[in-house]
Order: structure tokens, then sequence, then C-alpha cells
């Protein structure tokens, strides 16, 4: 008998030994799909992955200082990278492990890959219950890491060293598919990571994992082709799915050849440039009059990449025309097939390419497209307004934006998350190319400001990167600025101070709750006070720029709008991450442009704001459409 060659080592030896040999390849061009591991050590994980890290530097190991913000940075380095590149995390059991829940459903819903390696109980049971257990009387097969079931798009736990052997295929199957991406985790007994085996030798191949572009069904593209001729008022909606594909050149063409209009969504924005005289920019709640004016009056709306979210639909207000039509460009049939529209199941490149030889000698209605470049002109023009408010005595938030899109560099990457900033970066920001506008806004998740601006950078050190972050989200997590020093990673970070939530503070204002709960002020006779008691209200005496200061960054503090321009000039003079730190006006916002966000409001009460408040989202939940028409 032929004895194939074997290798005994441990199974996290093992581990790493497979991941640094895994390849991706698109359009011919290969490369190493992992970076690295990002990874805070505990007794779950420091004589298994731990080890086997130490002994495999050239899989390098990245220290985090938090393990939700480690996820958030793989996830921001596997979105800058178009998910052809990605990050393990590993980290020890119970809390270690518990605080990568979070990041994990923020990487399956924003379908970017990152592989977690969570450390678990002893498989062998005999000297349980460990320290950081999580008891169950009923299953001794139970463990914290069974939370990250729901949230990851594989889930395996790999109780004999073994089990790797087919549970790693699976995983890179799942990480690197365009259409099923998302977290994947394994969890790893603390004891099986340390457990010798004989692997086969082959197991540590290099192996390359072809990312393919896969076509959609040729009558159902000539069936799209027929609808797009038939219409009268067409729209693109362009999702993250045209960046990922690196589809923006062919959407371009598409849009030059065709002159159907655009409207972007959250992750799609960056589809087309800002100055594209059919780009009618941000689409749905947080979009433009230009955006949602067409929108409204669509016949067939043609979305690309977009899983269609309620911000996105304005809560599927957005298309009005009564027999509007959807067909549905997207890697994922389950992304295709939304709204009943006619799915072309395939990579934004390929079916761009083949409707556009099927669109042959079309192109809109010559009124319909010199509506829309009216409006993306006229757009353009209330940017520049916003931008060129100058409020007193603290500055708008819009101007501010304003003064960082023009002071930056064309290539540079504004990375942001969750606050009232999303919704204005949305409508203002112009995005000159596709990476331009890193927003984290399928999980909006407080805290991936810093962290994903540091994967963001890790992924492109040559382009300067932006992190705006409000105050709130900047005092849930900050500690990546430790990070990115360490590393030598530079980022520019954008304080936005308003001493408190104006989002959900105007949110609360509008269901008639006077912004209750979202000031950062001292309670007042004994509860926390909220918008009507104005200057009665004092504020915390909290610092963020010494303590920006304290982490180790550069910071420059502003009062005024003037400071603020000065400091994004000397900003590019400091050698480490800077924080340019800024208090702004907690009420003063960008409107909305013909846009609404379904948030329940209650039935009954006793105040007659909320009931008023539910008046009108009664007259709104009327226009909710659910497209059985098409
Ligand atoms: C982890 C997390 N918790 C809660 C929320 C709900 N939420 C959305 S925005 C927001 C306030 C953000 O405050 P800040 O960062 O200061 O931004 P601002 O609204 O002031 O612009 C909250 C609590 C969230 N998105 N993420
Ligand atoms: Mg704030």
């Amino acid at each position: 008998m032929n004895e194939r060659p074997t290798r005994r080592v441990t199974m996290a030896q093992a581990l790493i030994a497979f991941l640094r040999n895994q390849y991706v390849e698109r359009d011919g061009v290969k490369q190493p799909f992992f970076a690295g591991c990002f990874g805070i050590f505990g007794h779950g994980n420091i004589a298994g992955v731990g080890q086997a890290l130490q002994q495999m530097p050239e899989f390098r190991y990245y220290q985090a200082r938090n393990e939700q913000a480690m996820v958030h940075s793989a996830v921001a380095y596997a979105k800058t990278k178009n998910r052809l590149q990605a990050f393990a995390c590993t980290s020890s059991i119970g809390p270690g492990a518990t605080n990568m829940v979070t990041g994990a459903a923020l990487a399956t819903i924003n379908r970017l890959p990152v592989l977690l390696l969570p450390g678990d109980i002893f498989a062998r049971r005999n000297v349980a219950p460990v320290l950081q257990q999580l008891e169950s009387e009923h299953s001794q097969d139970i463990s914290v890491n069974d939370s990250f079931r729901p949230v990851s798009r594989y889930w395996d736990r790999i109780t004999r060293p073994e089990q790797l052997l087919t549970a790693l295929p699976e995983a890179m199957r799942i990480l690197t598919s365009p259409a099923d991406t998302g977290a994947v985790t394994l969890a790893l007994p603390q004891d099986v990571q340390t457990e010798a085996y004989a692997y086969p030798e082959a197991f540590f191949r290099e192996r390359v994992w072809r990312v393919p572009r896969n076509r959609p069904d040729r009558g159902m593209l000539e069936q799209a082709a027929a609808w797009i001729r038939e219409s009268k008022r067409p729209l693109v909606v362009g999702g993250g799915g045209v960046i990922y594909a690196e589809a923006t050149d062919l959407l371009r063409r598409f849009v030059d050849q065709t002159g159907i209009p655009v409207g972007e969504s959250m992750a799609g924005k960056g589809s087309l440039r800002y100055d594209h005289p059919l780009c009618l920019g941000a689409i749905g709640a947080t979009g433009t009059l230009a955006a949602n004016r067409i929108a409204r009056d669509s016949d067939l709306v043609i979305g690309i990449g977009t899983r269609y979210s309620d911000f996105t639909t304005s809560s599927k207000t957005a298309f009005q025309h009564p027999d509007v039509r959807f067909i549905n460009i997207n890697v994922a049939e389950f992304d295709a097939f939304k709204h009943f529209a006619l799915p072309l199941v395939g990579d934004a490149q390929a079916t761009l390419a083949e409707l556009l030889t099927l669109l042959a000698g079309y192109h809109v209605d010559e009124n319909y497209s010199a509506q829309a470049r009216q409006l993306h002109t006229e757009w353009d023009a209330e940017v520049q307004r916003i931008y060129d408010v100058r409020n007193e005595p603290l500055p708008s938030q819009g101007e501010l934006i304003g003064a960082v899109n023009e002071l930056s560099s064309p290539d540079a990457i504004m990375v942001c998350a969750a606050g009232s900033l999303p919704g204005d970066l949305h409508k203002l920001w112009r995005a000159r190319h596709p990476k331009n506008y890193h927003m984290e806004y399928g999980y909006s998740c407080m805290g991936y400001e810093i962290a994903g601006g540091l994967g963001s950078k890790m992924a492109a050190p040559e382009r300067d990167v932006y992190v705006m972050v409000g105050d709130g989200s900047y005092l849930m997590m900050n500690s990546e600025i430790v990070t990115s020093i360490q590393e030598g990673y530079k980022l520019i970070i954008v304080l936005l101070d308003n001493n408190g939530f104006k989002s959900i503070g105007s949110l609360s204002r509008s269901l008639g709750q006077d912004g209750f709960g979202t000031r950062y002020v001292f309670p007042l006779n004994g509860v926390l006070p909220d918008d009507t008691a104005g200057t009665e209200a004092q504020t915390l005496p909290v610092d963020l720029a010494a303590n920006a200061r304290s982490l180790g960054a550069h910071v420059i503090e502003c009062k005024t709008y003037a400071d603020f321009v000065n400091a994004l000039a000397a900003i590019h003079t400091t050698d480490r991450t800077s924080v340019i730190y800024i208090q702004n006006d907690r009420y003063l916002g960008v409107p909305g442009y013909g846009s609404w966000w379904d948030v329940a409001v209650a039935e009954v009460s006793t105040n007659p704001q909320v009931q008023a408040a539910r008046t009108e989202w009664e007259t709104m939940r009327a226009q909710v459409r659910s497209f059985l028409e098409g």
C-alpha cells in the first residue's frame, strides 16, 4: 500500500498552515486570501491558535484592543478589498468570544467575509465547568459560541482535530463566494486546539479559489432588454454589488449608452461619480430630491447589487408608479428575486456587458433624460448651499462635511457608520471614486467607525482615511486608536461632538418624545432632562479631545469653521493618527427630500404630540407598496 505523506501538527498549527496557503483569483489576478489574523489572547486560545501564530510569523498576527473592534477592522479591510481578501480573528472563550457576535452580525448583514475563531470549552468536558463556561442543565453540548449560529453564514465546532479536513473547505467556499459570503465561525475547544494529528500533507497545498463572474439566464436577459425598451422612465438603483464586482466602469458605459439615470444605496454610493450628469446621488430615506423624484414615477427599477433595505426603498414608499416593475441583477438569488423582480442572477460586470449588447441603439426619451440631468444640476446646487452655510456660534454638520469633502484628496476614503452622519453624508458626500464613501449601514453599528477606519487604512495604506464619528460612537469604541498607533497606520479622525445623540434626538422629537434620553446631561430634579429643558440642562464634564490625546493620538481642537479648515490642512503634517475635534449644532439638520422611513409610533398615547405623529405615520403607512403588480 502506498503511504501518503502526513504532517503531525496541532489542530491550531494545521489551521494556520492551511489558511496561509489559500488564494483567490478573479479576472486572472491571484492573491493570498488572508491578510493575517487579528486576536486577543486568553486561556481559551493562547496555547492553541496563539502558539501556532507565534510559530508561523509569516501569517501576521495583529493585536487588537477589543474583540468586537477587531471584527470591524477585519470587515472594513474586506470591504475595501472588494471581498477578495479577508482576515481571521482569534479570541479566547466566554466574553472574548461573545464580544465578536456583534461583528459577526455586521459582517453577515453587509455580505462581507470574516473568519471568526472563538475559543470554546473543553471538548473532553471532565474538568467542567471551566472559567467563563455557560452551564446548562439540559445539555452538555452548549456553549456561548452557539450564539454565533444565527449570525454566521457557516458555523461549526471542531471537536476532533481531523474535523478541520472537512470544515475548512466549507469555510473557504462560503468566504470566497460573492453570493454566500459573511461571517464564518469555527468554534475551537481549547483542548482540541492543542491536540496533534497526522494531517495529510496534501491538505496544506496551495489552493486557489476562483471568484466567478457568473452570467444570468439568456432568456431572462432578453426579456430584461425587452422590458427596458418598453419602459418610459427606467431607473438604476446602484448597490454595493456594483462596487464589489468592480462594475463601475461598465455602469458608466451603460448609463452613457442608454441615458438611464442612477440612484445609489448606502453601500452603492460611488457606483457612478457624483458629477456624472445622470448621477442622481443617494436614493431612499436618506436620498436626494433628484433620486427620489425620479424613483417616485419610475415604471422600471433596475436594481444592481442591492438588497433593497428599508433605507433604499423609503420603507417601500419610494416607487409609486402603479405598474412599476423590477429587474434585479444580483449574484445572490435571494436578492435577485426581491419585489417580484425579473431576476438576473449573475455578476454585475458580466450581466451589464451582455445587457449593453442587447440594448444596442436604445436610448431613453430625451425629455426624460433632460429632466434627470436638470434634477442632477439642481441637487448639486443644493449640496453647495448646505456646504456654504456658516452657522454661528456652532458650525452645522453639513458645512463640516463639505469642508472634509473639499479639503480631502480625491482618492481618500471616508469611513462612517452610525448617528446623524450617515444620513447627511449619503446626501451630501461627493463621491469621486468607488471607494471614496465607506459607509457601514447594513448594521449601522456605533463603534465601527474608528475600528473600521483602521481596517480600511490597512487595506489601502496609500490613501488618506478620514473617519467621521459622533461623540456617542466615539465613546462606545475608541480603542483601536491605540492599535493604529502601534501598527503605524495613520487615521484622520473627525470627531463631531454634539453632546449626545443628534440622530435619535431628532427621531425622538419627530415621534413627539422631545429627545428624551438622547442628551449627555446631568439629571435635573431626579430625571434626565429632554430637549424642553433648554439651557437649564447641564452638560457633562467630558473632554473627548483629552481622551484621544491620552490614547496617543495627535489632537487638534477647533471652535470655528475657520479652525476646522486650518486643522484639515495641518493634519497632513502629523506623523500618526490624528483627531480633529469640534463641537457642532445638535439641532441644525439637513432636511429630508421626499422620503420616509417607517419607525413604529405608539398607537395610543396620552401625549398629543405622539398622537399627531401617529396620524402622520398612518398617512405614510398607507403608501407602502408590496409590488404585487409587476
Ligand atoms: C451599537 C449601537 N447602539 C445603538 C444604536 C442606535 N443609535 C443609532 S445612532 C445613535 C446615536 C449616535 O450618537 P453619535 O455618535 O453622537 O452621533 P449623532 O447622532 O450625535 O450624530 C444611537 C444610539 C446603534 N446604531 N448602534
Ligand atoms: Mg453626537
